[in-house]
């Protein structure tokens, strides 16, 4: 084999490295501001059905601070949202738990996606039991979760396969830790995860192909 090819072929499975790293990053794709809608479900065992309390709106779910969103029709209640961030098939959910009542909390999942409208109908992708930490995280302004997420705060990730991109999604929770305890389901905040710029893979392999051929013709 001659010398180029060799080089070229170290490169390129040095830059082919470099983009499997890259794409293992999975980031937020819901933004603070993105049409989000409520989504309410049912009660078990308390009469509190109102609509959640003005500082504690379904906007919170994605507001990127602690402040949490609160349903008192709690089971099966969540919301849909549209993602602005350019259609990525979601493969993972990061929920932050919210400053109190640990009974509140959701005990499993269910995501579905729509390339019709944010009403649906919609197409089921993953779905699951969930185990959110004990540990609280302030609300209001105290915790801050950027985009790239908040390692530091109580959170769970769960990961799953999914290829198909969406505009539209609807995560529901189907079960809280303690229904019959709790009067609401709450969440300080959810991250529906996604790995960017799908086509950056691509892309790095016609430069390199590209590279190969012009060291092949030197
Ligand atoms: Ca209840
Ligand atoms: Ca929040
Ligand atoms: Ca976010
Ligand atoms: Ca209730």
């Amino acid at each position: 084999m001659r010398l180029q090819l060799k080089c070229a072929l170290v490169v390129a499975m040095f830059v082919a490295g470099q983009t499997a790293m890259v794409s293992a990053e999975k980031i937020d794709i819901t933004r603070p501001g993105d049409a989000i809608q409520l989504v309410s479900g049912f009660n078990q065992d308390d009469g509190n059905a109102g609509p959640p309390p003005g500082s504690e709106g379904v906007e919170n779910a994605i507001n990127d601070i602690g402040q949490k969103y609160l349903n008192f029709l709690d089971l099966s209640s969540g919301f849909s949202v549209t993602p602005s961030f350019p259609q990525t098939p979601v493969t993972g959910l990061t929920l932050y738990t919210a400053n109190d009542a640990e009974p509140r909390d959701p005990a499993s999942y269910q995501l579905f996606g729509s390339n019709d409208t944010i009403d649906g109908p919609w197409t089921a992708i993953s779905s699951g039991n969930l185990a959110l930490p004990s540990a609280r995280n302030n609300g209001g302004n105290s915790v801050v979760i950027p985009p790239t997420g908040n390692a530091a705060a109580a959170h769970q990730t769960v990961e799953f396969e999914n290829d198909t991109a969406y505009q539209h999604y609807r995560l529901i929770f189907p079960t809280l830790k303690d229904a019959v305890a709790a009067n609401s389901m709450q969440i300080a905040e959810v991250e529906l995860l996604a790995v960017p710029e799908p086509a950056s893979a691509a892309l790095a392999l016609v430069a390199l192909l590209g590279m190969v051929g012009y060291l092949r013709r030197r």
